[in-house]
């Protein structure tokens, strides 16, 4: 296996909105990031992922792209970009980039260009079509944020396809214009010394010439077959691997929904000259009681069971990307853990634990490294995010689920859970702003707050921290070959790392319940490197307390 540094790294993902307001509009900003430089550099992260920072209209939050080369206003400028670039690289920081080109806005040049007349030279940098008739779309593709797929432009009477909202329709990646131009912005960041890319949806870029309708979910047809892992985004990343990417000593990562172990061998193998490594979807993404709603937890058995599937296909093949949350997902401690007073630091301590100590490049999501929880939203109006407020219109006000059946599923589940303001002191607004925050401050930012966090020693935070600390001088922790035990313990996560002669113990609790564990003998009378709680390793068989998260180390 070839060792790279971001095979060694931990990434920390900065949702700019949300992060730090330096200028009192209650927007977060990229002088609010440069000004926590020190804090993250404490932590010992090698990586940010920056959430978009570039021009756009925020229909859904920078992922709507109208001008790939300019800052958006409320982030500040071009200048606060390079100047964060230049502190983050003088701490040994390295910045990665997101990289949003499956779609654009509808605001951006190319698509004004391309809805202005079908001879326009743009038009077919756009996925363009005829309705069935006047008042139908082309198929019955239902969008990833509700509503059809398409949308009808009067000028010229014809259809485009959009995946995620109307205001970011999707590019024509078979339009070797668009690719050109694509790699040329791309060539432009990486020459201003940026870090790698975060690609967004990358598995999505590639459609079939065909467009036939698809099978029927809840309320339109999948769009899946015919535009995810399509034909040819192999050849295109290969393509843009080639162009752009082998240039620069960079990292990336593809966002693929609807990656498979298998495929993921293709995407981020080895020596496939695609990408260094892809998230999957398959630990948050589970089907739910209404389309992604649920509020039912995974089952640990299966939790188990897809981590591991990813943890031994990809070994000496590809590299895992590992990630409990992010900005479109709950946050980790409600979701995996608990969020209740007794059991919140434990849980997301031994997540952090269970997680860190597998193989692969952690991610860590923004208050994630404070235990910061999911938002008590009272009422639909609490909602920022589009998905969120389309999925109550779609399942609720339409009728087809109540609203106490849907409710304790947007709680659970919704992506503004993890896009509150970071907590960062007991003051109003939890320091985040002086103003008045574009989305309200979790109530528990008194309790939970990175001034806090940092002041004491046995907080989540230095938790992640020592974590982070144990990679670096471990290299069984980065390399190591990984191995499941007692697969069908419903309370227990146990997993061993095997490198030449060193060997790690893992043992997570993820019950409220003490368990009994049996000791495996080669690990008698070893070493703890890092536990949640205080307990006696020595013994054969050790009653592990609720949430606990103990490592034992051979050698
Ligand atoms: O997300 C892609 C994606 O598949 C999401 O629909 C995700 O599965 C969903 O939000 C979970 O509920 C990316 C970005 O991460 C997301 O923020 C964007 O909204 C989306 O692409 C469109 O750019
Ligand atoms: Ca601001």
């Amino acid at each position: 296996m070839k060792k790279t540094w971001w095979k060694e790294a931990v990434v920390y993902q900065i949702y700019p909105r949300s992060f730090m307001d330096s200028n009192c509009d209650g927007i977060g900003d990229l002088k609010g990031i440069t000004g926590r430089l020190d804090y993250l550099n404490y932590l010992g992260i090698d990586v940010i992922w920056l959430s978009p920072v570039y021009q756009s209209p925020n229909d859904d939050n920078g992922y709507d792209i109208s001008d790939y080369q300019a800052i958006m206003h409320e982030f500040g400028t071009m200048e606060d970009f390079d100047e964060l670039l230049e502190q983050a690289h003088k701490r040994g920081i390295r910045i990665v980039m997101d990289l949003v080109v499956n779609h654009t806005s509808d605001e951006h040049k190319w698509f004004m260009e391309s809805r202005s007349s079908k001879d326009n030279a743009y038009r077919d940098y756009y996925i363009w079509r005829e309705g069935k008739d006047a008042d139908t779309p082309p198929n019955n593709w239902g969008s990833c944020f509700g509503g059809s797929a398409w949308q009808y432009d009067e000028r010229t009477e014809m259809y485009y396809l959009h995946l995620f909202s109307k205001k970011q329709p999707d590019l024509n990646w078979d339009n070797p214009e668009v690719r050109k131009n694509i790699f040329a912005m791309m060539t432009w960041w990486c020459d201003k010394g940026i870090d790698g890319f975060r690609m967004d949806v990358i598995s999505m870029i590639s459609k079939t010439k065909e467009m036939p309708d698809g099978k029927l979910t809840d309320f339109y047809g999948d769009y899946g077959p015919y535009c995810v892992n399509g034909p040819n985004v192999h050849r295109y990343l290969q393509e843009m691997n080639e162009k752009v990417l082998s240039k620069y000593d960079i990292m990336t990562v593809g966002e693929t929904p609807g990656v498979t172990t298998k495929l993921a061998k293709q995407y981020a193998g080895e020596d496939t000259n695609e990408l260094n490594m892809v998230f999957q979807f398959e630990l948050v993404d589970t089907p739910g009681k209404y389309g992604k709603w649920t509020d039912e937890k995974l089952p640990l058995t299966e939790l188990k069971r897809i981590m591991t599937r990813w943890q031994t296909e990809l070994y000496g093949q590809a590299w895992n990307s590992l990630f409990w949350d992010n900005h479109d997902q709950p946050r980790a401690v409600s979701r995996f853990g608990d969020d209740s007073k007794t059991h919140r630091e434990t849980s997301a301590k031994m997540l952090a634990t269970c997680l860190h100590m597998m193989q692969g490049t952690p991610y860590i999501y923004q208050g994630e490294e404070l235990g910061m929880t999911n938002f008590p939203f009272k009422k639909p109006e609490d909602f920022r995010d589009i998905e969120s407020i389309n999925a109550y219109s779609e399942w609720c006000r339409s009728g087809k689920v109540s609203h106490d059946d849907f409710w304790p599923c947007l709680l659970l589940r919704s992506r503004d859970n993890a896009r509150t303001p970071m907590q960062w002191d007991d003051t109003s607004q939890a320091g985040f702003t002086s103003g008045t925050p574009w989305i309200a401050v979790n109530p528990n930012y008194k309790e939970i707050n990175a001034k806090k966090e940092t002041a004491n020693p046995d907080s989540v935070f230095h938790y992640y921290k020592k974590l982070i600390a144990l990679r670096k001088q471990n290299p069984v922790i980065v390399y190591g070959k990984y191995e499941l035990l007692l697969a069908d313990s419903e309370t227990l996560y146990v997993y061993t790392r095997t490198l030449e002669e060193e060997k790690l113990l893992v043992v997570c609790n993820f019950s409220d319940q003490e368990t009994t564990f049996a000791l495996p003998e080669e690990f008698a009378g070893c070493p703890c490197l890092i536990s949640n709680k205080e307990n006696d390793y020595g013994k054969a068989n050790i009653m592990v307390k609720p949430y606990e998260a103990f490592v034992l180390k051979k050698n």
